[in-house]
């Protein structure tokens, strides 16, 4: 699982948390730990082998987190108990993280209208989840996205959207800021949201939100409160990852610098809404509702 994490077999923030849930319920359906202690090192390990899979991933730690906490927080004294465990808190997360998803799509499609011509960047399983809820709903729509080098995966975007029978125009990522004017929302997914209120998300994002605040065409992110970072309430940076130089050029000359981070930040002042599981938020109360919310993330 974590080698289909690495190399993008697996890929988006949610996928990527779901996976690694996943594996923690095979370690315990698999584990021939003859203690509880050795149970425990065994998921410890599984951990650790998870979070060196991809660095800007905090739904995938949090998730991890919730489902280790829940066996070093039982008082049961037998492996296999311990084992029930990790699978009953595993899917009790997942549920969790479905009906997120749902709430999210409920409240953000009230946000398209029969016209509404709507940007997108990469592939969100959260947008597109969103986009198809206010397709269901009867809503006639337009999507324009943004091809997203260098993996290209708005064309995952476009493809969802043209089997939606969404009319849909995918653009070179240099064309955003032409194209912004058109549309009257942009609707972005997260892979980390910092302690600011700031969020991380696909290299490309913070260029849009720039053209987008020009434009005054309001700017929204949709995503789980859960990929709220705790170590930047510490000072620490959310960590952006560097993928390889050949994703952008195979054989390119061996002088040539070449840098490929897969993400950037955009800060909150260019964030119209935060749309996630407790509705639209205000990016500066996203510290507050994890306080009151997931209050385990922050221990
Ligand atoms: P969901 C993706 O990263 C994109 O940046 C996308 O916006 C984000 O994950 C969130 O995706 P990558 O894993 O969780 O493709 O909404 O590098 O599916």
């Amino acid at each position: 699982m974590a080698d289909k994490i690495r190399n993008l077999e697996i890929r988006g923030a949610r996928n990527v948390a779901i996976a690694a849930v996943k594996a923690l319920k095979t370690v315990a359906t698999h584990t021939k730990a003859k203690s509880p202690r050795a149970f425990v090192e065994e998921l410890l390990e599984a951990k650790e082998v998870l979070y060196a899979t991809r660095p800007t991933e905090p739904l995938m730690r949090n998730a991890v987190k919730w489902v280790i906490r829940g066996v070093e927080s039982s008082r049961k004294e037998e492996t296999r108990a311990l084992a029930r465990i990790v699978t009953s808190s595993s899917c009790e997360f997942l549920k969790a993280l479905e009906r997120s998803r749902d709430y999210i799509a409920e409240v953000g499609s009230r946000r398209i209208n029969d016209g509404t011509v709507v940007f997108t960047h990469c592939h969100s399983s959260t947008v597109t989840h969103l986009l198809t809820k206010a397709c269901e709903g009867g809503k006639t729509f337009r999507v324009i996205c943004t091809e997203t080098r260098p993996l290209f995966q708005g064309r995952i975007t476009a493809k969802e959207m043209l089997n939606l029978n969404v009319e849909t125009t995918l653009i070179i990522d240099s064309a955003a800021r032409s194209f912004i004017k058109q549309a009257d929302i942009v609707i972005v997914g997260a892979d980390a949201i910092s302690a600011e209120g700031n969020i991380i998300n696909k290299i490309g994002t913070a260029a849009i939100a720039v053209h987008a605040q020009e434009a005054r065409v309001p700017f929204y992110v949709v995503c789980e409160l859960l990929k709220f970072d705790p170590a930047t309430l510490c000072g620490y940076y959310e960590s952006i990852e560097e993928r390889n130089r050949t994703e952008i050029w195979r054989n390119a000359p061996e002088n040539l610098v070449i840098h490929n981070p897969a993400f950037e930040i955009v800060k909150r002042d260019f964030i119209h809404g935060i749309i996630c599981e407790e509705g639209i938020i205000p990016p500066h109360s996203v510290y507050e509702t994890i306080v009151r919310r997931y209050p385990w993330v922050l221990a």
